[in-house]
């Protein structure tokens, strides 16, 4: 049982969302825990085919609850980060299903970093995005530092992270950082439109270009190479590429099963 966020799953796609409102979705430890735990239980569940991540009321999430670690005490960073939301932010890369972030309001900090951790970001038109961490003192992390240049390049990336500004969703979309923008009034049928979409998709050929994409931003072009020998012939043994090869022949759409 989940208590930091509900966890459903309808027509192929586990829905996610973060359920600490009054805190703008702030991440506490168990948070942390129980979205590893969701990421788990949905690679696993062989009826998710596609996982969307979202928040509830006006934020999609603000970066760790600063609440938790105001005192006296100095705060373990290193502990915090290496046994609460490194292990979080690998999952989502070992997860081989479509992971979309449907960033419904503000992501701050640490909730930014999630965001850019998930292989699709949809925004509604009353999101934005502050790389918080600079405007504490702080270093991006959760990642952040891995995907934000990746993503933007590494001039814009520099940018957000010194500056901590609020990038609008319409900014995002045109430096690269959101793939859509919706209207808030419609946001979650159309991110709930798009995860279906993506979940019938080939569920195994998406997860091995995942794996063999997210690889070949570390390989030279021979070991890339390689990997995409091997990622083709899993593809290539699976019931969706035998099913996509005779829809083809026969004109019609493919009814991929995920098998
Ligand atoms: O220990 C470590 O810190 C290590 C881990 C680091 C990872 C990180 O994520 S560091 C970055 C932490 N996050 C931040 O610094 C963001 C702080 N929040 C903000 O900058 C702003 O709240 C936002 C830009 C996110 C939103 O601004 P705005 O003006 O739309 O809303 P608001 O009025 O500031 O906040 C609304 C409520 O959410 C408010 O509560 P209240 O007053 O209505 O009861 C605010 O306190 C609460 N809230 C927002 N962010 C956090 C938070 N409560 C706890 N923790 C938060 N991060």
């Amino acid at each position: 049982m989940f208590e930091t966020i509900v966890y459903e799953v309808s027509e192929a796609v586990a829905v996610v969302t973060m359920n600490r409102p009054d805190k703008f979705n702030a991440f506490t430890g168990q948070m942390n825990r129980e979205i590893t735990e969701a990421l788990k239980q949905a690679q696993k569940d062989p009826e998710v085919r596609c996982i969307l991540l979202t928040g509830a009321g006006r934020a999609f999430n603000a970066g760790q609850d600063l609440g938790e670690v105001t005192g006296d005490s100095q705060v373990d960073f290193g502990g915090m980060l290496r046994n609460r939301y490194n292990p979080m932010i690998l999952q989502f890369q070992k997860t081989e299903k479509p992971i979309i972030a449907a960033i419904n309001g503000v992501a701050a900090g640490a909730g930014m970093s999630m965001a850019l951790a998930c292989d699709i970001r949809l925004a509604s038109d009353k999101a934005s995005f502050v790389n918080a961490f600079v405007n504490i003192g702080l270093v991006p992390d959760s990642g952040g530092c891995y995907y934000l240049p990746r993503i933007v390049g590494i001039g814009k990336a520099l940018e957000l992270a010194f500056t901590g500004e609020k990038v609008s969703a319409e900014e995002a979309l045109r430096i690269g950082l959101v793939n859509q923008v919706y209207p808030a009034e419609r946001f979650q049928e159309e991110a709930l439109a798009y995860a279906r979409k993506l979940a019938m998709q080939p569920t195994r050929a998406i997860g091995l270009i995942k794996r063999t994409m997210l690889k070949g931003l570390e390989m030279g072009l021979e070991e890339t190479l390689q990997y995409e020998a091997f990622a083709q012939e899993a593809a290539g043994s699976t019931a969706d590429y035998k099913e996509g090869v005779q829809a083809f022949l026969d004109k019609r759409a493919a009814r991929f099963t995920g098998r």
